[in-house]
C-alpha cells in the first residue's frame, strides 16, 4: 500500500456556532479516516490571507477572510490513503445549495442570503495545497504521513 495522504480540513465558522463539530469529525471517522493533530482557534488576518492566497483579489476574498475570522475554527489534519480526495467528496461541492444531497455541505448547509458562501468546512484541494496549508496551521507537524 502507497503512503498515508494528510489533508488540512477545517470546521469553519458557521460550522461551529451551529455545533456541527462532532457531525462533521463524526463523518470522517466513519469514513475511515484518522485525526492526527486537532485544534480550536480564532485566526487572524495574517493566516487567512496566507491561507486562501489563490483567491486574493477577486470579489469575494474580502468577505470570506472577515467571516473565517468571525469566530473559532476547528482545524484538523487527516490522514488516510486519498484522503485529499476523499475528505472532499464528504464535504460536497462549494456551494451548499446544490451541494449533493449525503456530503456535508449538501445535508447540513444552506445559503442564508449573506455576501459570502458559507458552506461549514474547507478541504485542501491538492497534495500541494494540503502541504502549504498544514504547514501554515501545524508549524512543525509533518505535512505526509512517515
Ligand atoms: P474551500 O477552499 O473552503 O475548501 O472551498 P472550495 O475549494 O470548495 O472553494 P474555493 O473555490 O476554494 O473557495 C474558497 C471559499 O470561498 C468562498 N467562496 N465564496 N462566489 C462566492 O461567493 C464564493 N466563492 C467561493 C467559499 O466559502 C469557499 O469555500
Ligand atoms: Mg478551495
Amino acid at each position: 500500500m502507497s503512503a498515508a495522504e494528510r489533508t488540512l480540513v477545517l470546521v469553519k465558522p458557521d460550522g461551529v456556532r451551529r455545533g456541527l463539530v462532532g457531525e462533521v469529525l463524526r463523518r470522517v471517522e466513519s469514513k475511515g479516516y484518522t485525526l492526527v493533530a486537532l485544534e480550536m482557534r480564532t485566526a487572524d488576518g495574517e493566516l487567512l490571507g496566507a491561507h486562501y492566497a489563490e483567491h486574493e483579489g477577486k470579489p469575494f476574498f474580502g468577505p470570506l477572510v472577515e467571516f473565517m475570522a468571525s469566530g473559532p475554527v476547528v482545524a484538523v489534519v487527516v490522514e488516510g490513503h486519498r484522503a485529499i480526495e476523499g475528505f472532499r467528496s464528504l464535504a460536497g461541492s462549494t456551494d451548499p445549495t446544490s451541494a449533493a444531497p449525503g456530503t456535508i455541505r449538501g445535508d447540513l448547509g444552506r445559503d442564508w442570503g449573506v455576501a459570502v458562501t458559507q458552506n461549514l468546512v474547507h478541504g485542501s484541494d491538492s497534495p500541494e495545497s494540503a502541504a502549504r496549508e498544514i504547514g501554515l496551521w501545524f508549524p512543525g507537524l509533518a505535512p505526509a504521513a512517515s
